[in-house]
């Protein structure tokens, strides 16, 4: 009796705390959980969002996500190898199956918010609007979080994107195009020259 009393008392201080943790949103068929980001370091200018997604009705897609914080924005998968991680831009979007459930989440799938002008703040939150094919379009926000653990690799991750899209014809961004390996280790040292003494 007593214990059941306890139960109820912790349950219901989850579900008063709640609110002020997730946040939700709906669109027609969609529903649309707790959109989340992460703070970003000082003078970083890329940042990811997270959110998931659950589809109640026929099989939808995930278009773009666009805010006026960042100059543009990118909808990504990542896929970790031994020691490099890779990501790639989903270009056609992302599909929400029928009655399925789509999940961006740090190491897949996400939204990659990029030349950020100014870096997101713990606690902020950064409006946006997401746009399904089907269903429209959705104002929601991310709300920033705590920093991730490790500071990422943002600068080689920014030249890597670079020098991808400057040597890429237009014509051949398509969605298999994989940007090149985004390399977590310090690069080989570069070989000293010797000059012939005369
Ligand atoms: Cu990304």
């Amino acid at each position: 009796m007593k214990k059941t009393f306890i139960r109820a008392a912790v349950m219901a201080a989850i579900f008063a705390a709640a609110p002020a943790l997730a946040h939700e949103y709906k669109l027609g068929q969609i529903e649309i959980d707790h959109p989340y980001s992460r703070a970003m370091l000082p003078g970083a200018a890329v940042g990811g969002g997270y959110l998931k997604i659950v589809n109640h009705g026929e099989a939808d897609r995930l278009l773009r996500v666009t805010t006026s914080r960042a100059k543009s924005t990118q909808l990504h998968e990542m896929q970790m190898g031994d020691d490099v991680m890779t990501m790639r831009e989903m270009t056609d979007g992302l599909e929400i199956p029928a009655h399925g459930v789509l999940e961006l989440k740090p190491g897949a799938f996400h939204v990659m918010f990029m030349n950020v002008a100014e870096p997101f703040k713990e606690g902020e939150r950064v409006k946006a609007t997401l746009t399904f094919e089907k269903a429209g379009s959705v104002d929601v926000d991310f709300v920033v979080g705590a920093p991730a653990g490790a500071p990422p690799p943002m600068p080689s991750m920014r030249a890597a994107m670079t020098i991808w899209r400057i040597s890429m014809p237009r014509r051949m961004r398509t969605p298999i195009m994989i940007t090149p390996p985004i390399i977590c280790r310090p690069p080989p040292a570069i070989p000293r020259r010797i000059s012939p003494r005369s």
